[in-house]
């Protein structure tokens, strides 16, 4: 049975991709930072199937033991402090964990077994102010916050360890995936969420930033199963993960609403709280590199996304 440690378990991809590999026949341990209340909402159905450690990407030596008790084949490092507005007001954190967490996960398999594989959650962010469009992995990086510029350290320690130390480090350069198990700060999940309580007649309004921005979403579940293809590839490399379109917050809007009979310009108010200190504007992917080399497609559509967490949203109330 291979092992698989995921550092992030308790967040949107980690529950996914738990499940994904549990249903591959690999015992899945999850690390998990201490904390006084339990955060394990997304992880409720195969809580038993798993195994959960405490250990924290500030702390290498717990990075050390867990390696060393549970002898993994795989390591999906995951964590990360990933909420970009949170970067602008605490840059220091999001760049001991998200950046330098990485070296000290990449020390520890250098340390206990290099032959341990690597999975960096690398992202489009990375792209910021772009340079090309549509972006592929040779796209030059523009990081537009601490959140990106830490991830583009995250990337290329991830090279650095596979070249220096013929690691097998591979980083997927995800571009944004949700799901209904989305934190609820991020916008798709803000909106859905809120369109359900407007529905419900517990909410007025729905207060936004930006709504020309544009992103390349796609569905987590499908982005975690990019994952393992990943590992499994002969060689680690760098892989961008999308579904090469792009949609407007506006229009995310616009179908969520919609999905209930109602007209999202009756409803969103634009709030300058929300505006960023610097705005990545467009991301759009070029994924071909993934269908060719992995076989890997995104299969969800925009539509049937915005749909689903809408819809989730409503059963949720309902219940
Ligand atoms: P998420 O829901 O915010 O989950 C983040 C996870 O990191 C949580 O489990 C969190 O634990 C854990 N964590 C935070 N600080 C930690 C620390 N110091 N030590 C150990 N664990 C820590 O993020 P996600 O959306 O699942 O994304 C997963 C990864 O992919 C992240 O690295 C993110 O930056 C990256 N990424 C995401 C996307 C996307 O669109 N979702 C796109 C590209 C890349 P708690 O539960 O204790 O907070
Ligand atoms: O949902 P967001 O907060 O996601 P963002 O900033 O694109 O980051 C996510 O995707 C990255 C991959 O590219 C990940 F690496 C990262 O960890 C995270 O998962 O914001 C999306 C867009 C932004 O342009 C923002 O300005 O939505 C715009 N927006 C407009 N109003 C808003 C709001 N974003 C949030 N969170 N809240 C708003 O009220």
């Amino acid at each position: 049975m291979p092992v698989a440690i995921i550092t992030g378990i308790t967040g949107q991809d980690g529950s996914y991709l738990a499940e994904n590999l549990l249903s591959k026949g690999y015992q899945v341990v999850g690390m998990v930072r201490r904390s006084s209340t339990v955060t394990m909402e997304r992880l409720e159905k195969i809580q038993d199937d798993i195994i959960i450690t405490q250990g924290d990407l500030h702390d290498q030596s717990s990075m050390v033991s867990l390696l060393e008790e549970f002898k993994p084949d795989e390591v999906y490092n995951l964590a990360a402090q990933s909420f970009v507005p949170t970067s602008w007001s605490q840059p220091l954190l999001t760049a001991e964990v998200t950046a330098l967490g990485v070296t000290r996960l990449l020390e520890a398999i250098r340390q206990v077994n290099s032959k341990i594989k690597y999975y960096q959650a690398s992202s489009s962010e990375m792209f910021g102010k772009v340079v090309d469009v549509p972006q592929q992995e040779s796209t030059p990086f523009y990081p537009r916050s601490p959140y990106g510029v830490a991830k583009v350290y995250g990337h290329w320690i991830t090279v650095n360890y596979r070249e220096s130390f013929d690691i097998f480090a591979t980083s997927g350069i995800l571009f944004n995936h949700e799901s209904p198990r989305r934190g609820l700060e991020f916008v798709t999940r803000k909106i859905s969420n809120t369109v359900a309580k407007i529905k419900k007649g517990t909410v007025k309004e729905l207060r936004l930033g930006n709504l020309e921005a544009q992103r390349d979403w796609g569905f987590a579940g499908d982005y975690v199963e990019a994952m393992w293809k990943m590992m499994q590839h002969s060689v680690p490399d760098n892989f961008v993960i999308g579904t090469g379109e792009t949609h407007s917050v506006r229009e995310f809007c616009e179908l969520a609403f919609g999905y209930v009979g109602l007209n999202y310009m009756d409803y969103v108010v634009q709030d300058p709280r929300f505006y960023r200190p610097a705005e990545v504007d467009l991301l759009i992917s070029d994924p071909t590199k993934a269908k060719v080399e992995l076989g890997w497609e995104a299969s969800t559509s925009f539509k049937n996304l915005v749909e689903m967490m809408v819809e989730s949203d409503l059963q949720h109330l309902s219940k």
